[in-house]
């Protein structure tokens, strides 16, 4: 440690600090650089961890199977530790800040033994904007160092950016698992139990330690800890958006473009709509990005979004030639497959590839797979970490440092009933009402109670606020009071998830989304028509452009009606979920949900 002698005098000393406790055999501070990757990728195929795939299927492609244990986001181990529980408010998991330092101290002392400590320096957004911010991430899992690289921009040149006092944001991660001298390490060392998992973010420190989790969201912190519920501690501090949203730029035939924004839950279709090829002719959709974005003003009053992210960490299972084309090209080289098949050829498969299940493969957990053995081959929740640029579909702006200007933001979750395929906010604060009130039904409660209930996740943040909820919404309710209400974004409620009484979904979905994104698009411009409903203004018959499409009347009727009773029963359930809120529910919340209601009856 004597060598390490950063010239940021804060982040030396923090490196040691975090040496000192957790006491890992060395400290290797990340360049980034290919030749780094590749010789961390190789160490992993020699200790077992990864399989390099056939490299003329899949080219610099590596899979990785995680702990059983460890395969997704840990929700009820993630913790908002802000000084107060009143700043975490309801429905963040909350534990006093210093009460929390001492449990994780504990933990963290000695985690590292026998292992390497890497330092990486990450800047989110591209280095040098003026919206990008920095982070460095300590962690001794190099199977993190690895997708971070992916997904973020790291190594000597951040270090470099931030000079000699620049801010960061202090990201610690260990997977929680020493090694005794001599012990041989497993391929993807975890803490053994779930109550030894601890996501947690420190708001007012802009700090975040992360223990026992090698996981996506638990462990590349750049992501939904920083990106997310960090950054949305900073942006109501300093006036701007940090939210779970897709970013895509929509081009009609005329060649006029727009950029619109998405806020959907996980797994609920942020990565397709962003990488989306219309069916409509002459339409095209290009990526800018899949998950997050972050949303500043511009010296003309709009919106303009980042995407803070260099990759995407997508769901495979689903994804295929005939969904996600442009997914399925982004993912043929340069990836890294976690908790996917592995076929006898050295390729991966899963199911909703779009081709046959081979006879043979070996599976998600490492066991040999047939297709009559009943059990899935992959995760549900498997994933790709692929580099953005890799996208056919790229947008030529997406590294933009100025951001793309925004027209339009959807919200909406997977909804069988009631929610209408569309639906156009009246204004900025039934825009946000809309966001309030979105959400998804609960498809694999446990309790078996709750199934059908919908399970309320305003603007598709509710595990990813990094404060109270209510004063969340109030956040986006102040945007629209200080700003030029003419240059928002308009806000849409859209539902891709609408089910018949077969349980069979009503919309076709995927590249034919681009027929509601056309009508999106033609109401901003003022060109195209609606009919303003109790809900909001939908589209008439005849005013979403359905030719090519083999859809019956009476399923766009279905698709786009306004079903009386069923939203007065919404209405109460969207009552007894403001409750939650208590008294930080924001006013113009509770008045338009009361506008509704008299609209209704
Ligand atoms: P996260 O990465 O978890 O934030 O998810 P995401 O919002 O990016 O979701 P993604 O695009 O990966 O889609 C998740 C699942 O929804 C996949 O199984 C898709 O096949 C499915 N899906 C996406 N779009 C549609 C759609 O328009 N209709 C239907 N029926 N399913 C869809
Ligand atoms: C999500 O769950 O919304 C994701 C995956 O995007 S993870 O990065 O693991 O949180
Ligand atoms: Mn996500």
């Amino acid at each position: 440690m004597a060598e390490l002698n950063l010239k940021h005098k804060e982040l030396d000393a923090w490196i040691k600090e975090i040496a000192g406790m957790c006491k890992p055999e060395s400290v290797y501070i990340c360049d980034g650089s290919q030749h780094e990757y590749d010789r961390f990728m190789w160490e992993m195929v020699e200790s077992g961890a990864a399989v390099p795939l056939n490299p003329e299927k899949r080219p610099g492609c590596y899979l990785f199977r995680s702990h059983p244990s460890d395969v997704a986001r840990v929700e009820n181990r993630t913790f908002i530790a802000s000084k107060t529980k009143e700043e975490a408010g309801p429905t963040n998991n909350w534990i006093d800040p210093d009460e929390l330092k001492t449990t994780m101290k504990n933990l963290y002392n000695g985690c590292m033994k026998g292992r390497i400590m890497y330092v990486i320096p990450f800047s989110m957004g591209p280095i040098g904007s003026p919206i990008s911010k920095i982070g460095v991430e300590i962690t001794d899992s190099p199977y993190v160092v690895v997708n971070m690289r992916i997904m973020t921009r790291i190594g000597t040149k951040v270090i470099d950016e931030l000079g000699e006092n620049g801010e960061f944001v202090k990201c610690l991660h260990s997977v929680g698992k020493p090694l005794a001298p001599g012990e041989k390490d497993v391929s993807w060392p975890c803490a053994p139990s779930i109550d030894q998992k601890y996501i947690s973010q420190f708001p007012e420190e802009r700090m975040i330690w992360s223990y026992g989790s090698g996981y996506g969201g638990n462990a590349l912190l750049g992501k939904k800890c920083f990106a997310l519920r960090i950054a949305a501690v900073q942006a109501r501090d300093e006036g701007w958006l940090a939210e779970h949203m897709l970013i895509l730029k929509l081009t009609g035939p005329d060649g006029n473009f727009k950029y619109v924004c998405g806020a959907f839950p996980s797994a609920c279709g942020k990565t397709n709509l962003a990488m989306m090829e219309p069916t409509i002719p002459g339409w095209k959709v290009e990526t800018v990005g899949d998950d997050i974005s972050w949303m500043k003003f511009g010296k003309d009053g709009r919106l303009y979004a980042i995407n803070p992210e260099a990759g995407f960490f997508g769901v495979a299972p689903g994804t295929s030639m005939q969904s996600n084309p442009n997914a399925m090209k982004t993912i043929q080289k340069n990836t890294i497959f976690t908790n996917v098949g592995l076929t006898d050829d050295g390729d991966v498969w899963w199911e909703g590839i779009g081709t046959p299940a081979p006879d043979h493969l070996i599976d998600w957990e490492g066991n040999d797979w047939t297709p009559d053995c009943g059990r899935n081959a992959a995760h549900p929740n498997a994933r790709f970490t692929a580099p953005a640029y890799q996208c056919p579909v790229i947008a030529p702006e997406w590294e933009d440092p100025a951001g793309v200007p925004v027209s339009a933001i959807l919200v909406g979750g997977r909804r069988k009933t009631t929610i209408p395929l569309v639906n156009g906010s009246l204004n900025w604060n039934h825009g946000i009402f809309l966001g309030s009130i979105m959400g998804s039904e609960i498809t694999t409660a446990a309790i078996t109670d709750n199934v059908g209930q919908v399970r309320r996740d305003p603007f598709a943040m509710l595990p990813f606020m990094g404060y109270h909820a209510g004063d969340y919404l109030q956040h986006w309710l102040n945007i629209g009071k200080k700003s030029d209400m003419s240059k928002l974004p308009r806000i849409y409620y859209v539902n891709w998830f609408r089910k018949n009484a077969e349980g069979k979904f009503i919309w076709p979905g995927y590249g034919e989304n681009s027929r509601v994104l056309k009508w999106i698009v033609e109401r901003i411009s003022g060109t195209g028509s609606a009919v303003t409903t109790p809900i909001g203004n939908m589209p008439g018959i005849g005013d979403i452009d359905i030719s090519g499409l083999d859809i019956s009347e009476s399923d766009m009727a279905e698709l786009l009606k306004v079903d009386k009773e069923a939203w007065l029963l919404e209405i109460e359930s969207i009552k007894e979920n403001y409750k939650t809120y208590g008294d930080k529910l924001p006013k113009e919340l509770a008045e338009e949900l009361a506008k509704l209601e008299i609209a209704l009856k």
